[in-house]
């Protein structure tokens, strides 16, 4: 059987937000992050609107050079709260279209649609349903990749961005890749594709013309991995949530280390949210809650604080998590990467506490 996997990421998400929120902005460019202060500004941008991106702009670029390239840009705060507001209601939406649901960012989610669909027409049916549903819902636009594995569902939905269907059928998928620039697979960054380069491959053609065990002389374990992803043998399920375990933990590199007080909250934020969406699904609760913090030069501390008993309440989490995060405000020094545990977990515990939103969640 066919395995039908979407991947659905929502179009420059936090500029998305701020156009349908101030429909005076329509048609200008909108940069989200750090204030550019007329280009003194330190810190970098999260996101710009498609406008934007005409003038060079990206995420992770300093606000200060964003600044230069678009002077008659308009420049703003993100503002989380609403950034959340409108992310959880399109999870709720894209959740609703299958059992298979997997969240990997505040706007990106993996659905797998193999129970509800028969062939790739009717996988593009419910893609363009879906669109539809967040669009009139939310009023913001997302883009769906379709394929029979994650990483190359992945590859398509930012091939047509924004708003955009790419469904990519398994006897297209050579074709498909054929041309793209090896950046397009998940995990090759800019100092992976410099190392690519350097030994004759640019290309996804390129490594579809190898062999595996040539992928693995050249590049090692990441070749190996790579090579499976691109001739489509990456098995990996959607998964909600894995039993069986001793701990739940997530983290996040910055694109670029960071001292934004806001953004880091704002990772962590992401992350709880992420970990508790499975944690509520799957019943378990948990005693001890633990934050990671890398600092440039690979400087990382844990700090951990345990409850009197388990819960499952992710404002508590919130709150010892940004406890813990001030122990660490007198450090000069930028963050390149956190992370949260929460340990000693427990599947539906005799006493418990939840709370009314957990419950309702639950
Ligand atoms: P992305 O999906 O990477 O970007 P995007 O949605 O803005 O644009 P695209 O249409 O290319 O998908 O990230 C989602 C949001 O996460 C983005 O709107 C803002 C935030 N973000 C940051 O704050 N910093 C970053 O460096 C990146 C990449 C994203
Ligand atoms: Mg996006």
């Amino acid at each position: 059987m066919n395995r039908f996997i979407l991947h659905c990421d929502l179009d420059c998400f936090f500029a998305a937000v701020e156009e349908r929120d101030n429909p005076e902005y329509i048609g200008k460019p909108i940069i989200i992050g750090a204030d550019p202060k007329e280009g003194k500004g330190r810190g970098v941008v999260s996101t710009c609107n498609y406008e934007a991106r005409k003038f060079g702009l990206h995420s992770a670029m300093p606000i200060s050079l964003a600044y230069k390239r678009c002077p008659h840009g308009i420049y703003l705060h993100p503002n989380f709260e609403n950034y959340q507001t409108a992310s959880k209601k399109v999870m709720e939406i894209v959740n609703s279209y299958s059992d298979k649901f997997q969240q990997v960012s505040i706007d990106e989610a993996y659905l797998d649609v193999s129970e509800k669909c028969n062939n790739f027409e009717e996988v593009n049916a419910l893609a363009e349903k879906l669109k539809y549903d967040i669009q009139t819902k939310v009023g913001i636009t997302i883009s769906i990749g379709c394929a029979t594995t994650k990483s190359i569902a992945k590859i398509a939905s930012d091939y047509n961005k924004p708003n955009g269907i790419t469904i990519v059928e398994p006897n297209q998928t050579k074709a498909f890749l054929n041309n793209l620039d090896i950046t397009r697979i998940p995990g090759i960054g800019k100092k992976s594709k410099v190392y690519y380069n350097k030994k004759g491959i640019k290309t996804i053609g390129d490594i579809l013309n190898l062999t595996l065990p040539k992928m693995v002389q050249l590049f090692g374990k990441n070749g190996e991995w790579v090579w499976n992803v691109v001739n489509g043998f990456d098995t990996r399920e959607v998964e909600e949530f894995q039993g069986d375990r001793k701990s739940i933990s997530k983290e996040r590199t910055f694109y670029e280390d960071t001292d934004d007080f806001q953004l880091i909250i704002s990772k962590l934020e992401e992350i709880n949210n992420r970990i508790h969406k499975n944690l509520i699904k799957s019943k378990i609760y948990y005693k001890t809650v633990s934050l990671k913090i890398r600092f440039e030069g690979f400087i990382t501390y844990t700090r951990s604080k345990s409850f009197t008993h388990h819960i499952q309440d992710k404002n508590q989490v919130l709150k010892v998590i940004i406890e813990l995060l001030n122990q660490f405000s007198s450090m000069e020094k930028k963050v390149r990467l956190i992370g949260i545990r929460l340990s000693n977990l427990e599947k539906a515990p005799s006493v418990t506490q939840t709370t009314l939103l957990s419950y309702l969640e639950a």
